[in-house]
């Protein structure tokens, strides 16, 4: 106490407080307490405000004329008179953050594509006037969900194409009335998209999950399988548990050669997205996810399906599983 006292008595140390403290005011007025935590926990995460949200068809008009005939289709027809285009900007400059969400389209199938002229058939599109940097296939496992399907639609083809991607989407069918199997819908859609083009990326996707924020890229991590539903308005915009792999999920082709792709055997509701989870990891690879601030969806509210129940027990999974199963 003494040696502080009589430190603290001395002028240099007092005009040194007085100096910081000044600092320290000046500081705190200008970047405020966010400003000093922001400095304290460095977060790389962007912020968005969802309050003020885009139409989800914002910028749709600035994308370039079609160079293509909206009625030709094929590989040939698709990269007929594109060879002198440029790459397509990183980012795209079309992004607008947060868009609104309709959760029920009131759209028929006709209207969806009347307002995406630039859309080809099949759900394909590329951007008119550059080259695009991803080329995505988006798997969706259906049956019996029209108004969400169109809800779907509606929302996510003009927020790819503000991304700028090449895309497709493969919508799987499952016939009959027989028990539901979203894994094996999965694994049958990877397939026939792989035969239908080069895609470089798998994003597997509910139907019924509809993305609230164009800087959720459509696009694969080259290192890692993707869990991209990370705040879904269902668990209150956080992940329900830390291993949840369910909803949209993203994966090069290669790395779902490495996990073998996905279980057979999952009938009915739940259980399957952890063994996938399971998958990624006996397989070697770590799980990543976009930020809580842009991977945010809304889900359309509903019950269970007729010929989903749920699953009354987990399959067994073991390692021989992984060998056997496509
Ligand atoms: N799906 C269909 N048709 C069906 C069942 C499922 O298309 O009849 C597809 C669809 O893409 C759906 C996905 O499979 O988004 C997953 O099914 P889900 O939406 O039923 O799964 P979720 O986790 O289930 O959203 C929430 C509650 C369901 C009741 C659970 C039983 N207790
Ligand atoms: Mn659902």
């Amino acid at each position: 106490m003494l040696c502080l006292g009589r430190s603290l008595d001395s002028p240099c140390t007092l005009a040194l407080l007085v100096g910081f403290q000044f600092a320290f005011v000046v500081y705190f007025s200008l970047g405020g307490f966010k400003g000093l935590v922001s400095v304290l926990v460095r977060s790389a995460d962007p912020e968005f405000d969802y309050s003020k949200p885009h139409d989800v068809y914002t910028n749709l008009s600035q994308l370039g004329a079609p160079l293509i005939h909206p009625e030709t289709t094929g590989a040939t027809a698709l990269a007929s008179g594109r060879e002198h285009l440029k790459d397509c900007p990183d980012p795209s400059p079309l992004l607008v953050g947060p868009v609104a969400v309709l959760l029920s389209s009131s759209f028929s199938l006709d209207q969806i594509r009347d307002r995406n002229p630039l859309v080809l058939p099949g759900g394909r599109y590329l951007p008119p006037d550059c080259e695009p940097r991803h080329h995505t296939a988006v798997i969706i496992p259906y049956r019996n969900r029209q108004a969400h399907l169109r809800a779907l639609l509606y929302h996510l083809h003009p927020f790819l194409q503000r991304q700028q991607l090449h895309y497709g989407i493969y919508i799987v069918h499952q016939m009959g009335n027989s028990t539901f199997n979203r894994a094996k819908l999965l694994n049958v859609g990877v397939k026939e998209a792989l035969k239908d083009g080069e895609w470089q990326c798998l994003f597997l996707h509910d139907v019924d999950l509809l993305p609230e924020n164009d800087h959720n890229l459509y696009v694969c991590d080259p290192k890692s399988p993707k869990h991209v539903s990370v705040a879904m308005d269902k668990f209150r915009y956080r992940l329900p548990y830390p291993q949840y792999f369910g909803g949209v999920s993203a994966l090069t082709p290669d790395q779902y050669m490495k996990m073998n792709g996905f279980p057979n055997q999952y009938w009915g509701w739940g259980g399957e997205d952890d063994d996938i989870a399971a998958r990624v990891r006996l397989s070697g690879m770590k799980i990543t996810r976009p930020s809580v601030a842009v991977g945010h969806y809304k889900m359309i509210k509903h019950r269970g399906d007729r010929g989903n129940e749920e699953n009354p027990r987990s399959p067994d999974v073991s390692n021989s599983d992984l060998c056997q199963d496509f």
